[in-house]
């Protein structure tokens, strides 16, 4: 799979790095055809190329909107060497093979970025450069094709390895970057003509997006905002179907697909589970025998903050549950599936979205996250470690209970969908308070506590909900003092990460206060 070069095609906008290639092509003994502009360059160094215009018989014409689209170009490239066929018409029509084409294409992008005029970017979008690069890559079996100059030295020292030959496995990795670059070419393209027409960016399209709809405006009523549907298909907020209610907004989405995530965290064949959430984080999440009465035991967690919420449940919607739901304002529901009278009870709130998706997303599905960065983005996995996975290891002299260890599953799997820095009060399968997105851990302890105070007080309650509780962090205590905050407000029990330099002075103090206390080995971190 060693492919000679004896011809190469260079075609290059951008002129970097193209003297001393060309200058160790021509000592490898390889000839060498070029574009008007290129050309000259190279003549100018004083190195011999054929200009592509003595190759094809016809004039650089229009511009150069037409220089290499022509036979002898692309019959080059496009010949399999060692088809009979294929060699036949090379030797018909006098066309020679090209074995290396070097292509940079127009710059569109830099164009477009620098703010030139409309006439300037279209005259700057390249047509003969992808041709050909696409041409080229298609025949990689027997064609390099280099469309970076960060390559050129790979190709140098190939050739200059392997006899002035290239491999097949380079010419592979070659073409697949060189696909990569038209299609991010023309992906520029389009979403430069989009912007021109005022319309929302196909960005996306690159992550294998496709518009399911555009939205009124996004997080705030100056940014515009669109709702794109992937490949991937798991149930839940992107593929539900939406029953009733007014369309949904950017927020709603966000925020239906946290509290969807959350529930589907809780087997429905085990419990009813239901998720109240705000902001993207819950407010309340609890386990019950039936869904009303999971529902008012999450609610109870924080009624306050619960107005105007989303509610997620992880089975069918009943008439029951529509009915607790339905008093007091919510924006959304979101269920697997829903009863007749369950549908026909939330009908009464003409403005209330309820959404079926047919099934859950499975927590352990891996997929991406992605966030945008200034001038890029980033990707990673999704979080798909779920607790039931984990070998939990007990660190104080105190074994938690049964119960206690049931709770702490509870909270971890909670704490893993509230923002960092997350703590999470549980007790009897339902939280009893949340503290979410604070810079510092111990002050997330304590608007937990605080939160379950007040929601005692609503409920006319004598003691803080927390007391008797356990408690879960994303992320470990880096010191003692948020495990004191979470013994202070009554919890027994403590489920984190573990893996602090000081889990010996937390792990000291939990002992002290009678706590159990139980590592995950796994952090859940949520920004
Ligand atoms: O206008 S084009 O789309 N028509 C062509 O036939 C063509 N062939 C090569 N642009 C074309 N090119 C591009 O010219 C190459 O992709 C490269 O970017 C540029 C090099 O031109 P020059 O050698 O004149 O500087």
């Amino acid at each position: 799979d060693l492919r000679r070069v004896t011809r190469a095609l260079i075609s290059v906008s951008d002129k970097t790095g193209l003297i001393d290639l060309a200058r160790a092509l021509h000592g490898a003994g390889v000839e060498l055809v070029s574009t008007g502009g290129t050309s000259k360059a190279i003549a100018d160094a004083g190195l011999p190329v054929l200009d592509v215009s003595d190759l094809t018989g016809f004039p650089e014409m229009m511009d150069g909107r037409v220089k290499t689209l022509h036979p002898k170009v692309h019959g080059g490239l496009l010949a399999i060497r060692e088809n009979p066929e294929h060699e036949a018409a090379m030797l018909a029509h006098g066309i020679q093979p090209i074995d290396l084409l070097v292509v940079n294409l127009y710059p569109f992008e830099a164009t477009v970025a620098a703010g030139k005029a409309y006439d300037d970017c279209v005259e700057n979008i390249d047509i003969g450069g992808p041709a050909m690069i696409r041409a080229a890559a298609k025949n990689h079996g027997d064609v390099a094709v280099v469309v970076d100059a960060d390559d050129y030295a790979l190709v140098l020292g190939e050739i200059a390895a392997n006899n002035g030959a290239t491999t097949l496995a380079t010419r592979k990795r070659l073409a697949a970057k060189a696909y990569a670059r038209t299609a991010a070419y023309d992906a520029a393209i389009s979403n430069w003509f989009t912007k021109e027409l005022g319309e929302t960016s196909p960005t996306y399209r690159a992550i294998g997006g496709k518009l399911a709809e555009t939205m009124r405006y996004g997080e705030n009523p100056h940014q515009w905002a669109a709702f794109y549907r992937t490949p991937e298909n798991r149930p839940g907020v992107a593929t539900a179907r939406q029953l009733q209610g007014k369309t949904l907004s950017y927020n709603n989405i966000n925020d239906t697909d946290a509290a969807f995530e959350c529930v589907a965290e809780f087997d429905p064949a085990r419990a009813a589970a239901v998720a109240i959430i705000k902001h993207a984080n819950p407010c309340g999440v609890a386990e019950g025998g039936s869904l009303v009465e999971a529902y008012r035991k999450a609610l109870a967690c924080d009624p306050v903050s619960a107005f105007g919420g989303i509610v997620a449940l992880n089975r069918r919607l009943d008439a029951e549950a529509a009915r607790a739901i339905v008093e007091i304002f919510t924006e959304v529901i979101i269920a697997p599936e829903a009863d007749e009278d369950a549908i026909a009870l939330v009908a009464a709130k003409k403005n209330l979205r309820l959404l079926v998706t047919g099934g859950l997303p499975d927590p352990r599905a891996e997929g991406l996250a992605m966030r945008t960065v200034a001038g890029g983005f980033l990707l990673q996995a999704r979080d798909n470690a779920v607790v039931d996975d984990m070998a939990l290891k007990v660190v104080t002299k105190r074994q938690p209970t049964a119960q206690e260890l049931a709770d702490m599953r509870f909270a971890f799997r909670v704490a893993k969908h509230v923002k960092s820095n997350a703590i999470v009060y549980v007790k009897d399968g339902a939280t009893v308070g949340i503290g979410a997105g604070q810079m510092s851990r111990v002050d997330s302890s304590r608007i937990a506590a605080w939160k379950a105070a007040e929601a005692a007080k609503a409920a006319g309650l004598p003691e803080s909900l927390a007391k008797g509780s356990v408690g879960a962090s994303d992320a470990f205590f880096p010191f003692a003092d948020g495990l004191l905050a979470a013994a202070e407000a009554g919890a027994t029990a403590v489920i984190q990460p573990g893996g602090s330099m000081r889990d010996d002075e937390v792990i000291k103090a939990a002992d002290e206060a009678g706590l159990a206390m139980v590592f995950t080995g796994h952090r859940h971190f949520r920004h």
